[in-house]
């Protein structure tokens, strides 16, 4: 009987230990879905904004972010094509970054998702026409990953209160694009995720 009841016993522990194995399990695995799912978002997003300048004539970006200078909003012309051997190029495009619908720049979450100040990407295809956007995506950090909004440049890459978008020129044809994205973890978490890219445009 005392045999039985110690197997019992011993028995109730290991069923235990095996339910806390398979929660914990569970929960990292889940863990590591949600983590994926950003990082997979962040990736599709900024390959479609680097995909923007890989025909883009570098003489066309305005402004031209050089030097300790970055902008998360840029205009380019994208090249297409040679006429009488000169490079044609075509209307003015824009990338910028935009308040979230619902979003007020206050430090408040008025749009009730969890996330505070939050932009998406938004694409113009001609600045002749300004209204005509087309959206990129959305869940973008306002200030890029480790950076507070202080004048200095918390997270040690060079510039100071850089954006959850910027863009960078190194000056010679090279052009670097960043994004963070956040997303909550539904245990009162959140997910950030941020690539970093480069990309040569043209010189004609
Ligand atoms: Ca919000
Ligand atoms: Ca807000
Ligand atoms: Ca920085
Ligand atoms: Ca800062």
């Amino acid at each position: 009987m005392v045999e039985m009841l110690v197997a019992a016993g011993v028995f109730a522990l290991l069923l235990g230990a095996i339910a806390n194995t398979v929660q914990h399990g569970n929960q990292a695995y889940r863990q590591g879905v949600a983590n994926a799912v950003v990082e997979g978002q962040c990736r599709r997003m900024l390959e479609r904004i680097a995909a923007e300048f890989g025909d883009v004539d570098r003489s066309s970006l305005n402004p031209n972010p050089t030097g300790l200078f970055w902008t998360a909003a840029i205009d380019y012309a994208r090249a297409n094509g040679f006429a009488a051997g000169a490079l044609q190029v075509g209307p003015t495009r824009r990338l910028l970054l935009a308040l979230e619908t619902g979003e007020l720049d206050n430090g408040l979450d008025d749009n009730g998702n969890g996330l505070i100040d939050e932009r998406r990407v938004l694409l113009v295809p001609d600045t002749a026409t300004p209204a005509e956007r087309v959206s990129l995506g959305s869940q973008v950090r306002e200030l890029a990953e480790g950076e507070l909004p202080n004048g200095l440049d918390d997270n040690g890459n060079g510039i100071a209160d850089e954006a959850g978008l910027w863009f960078r020129h190194d000056g010679n044809g090279t052009l670097t694009v960043s994004l963070s994205l956040e997303r909550l973890d539904g245990r009162g978490g959140s997910i950030v995720r941020t690539l970093t890219t480069s990309v040569r445009m043209r010189n004609d």
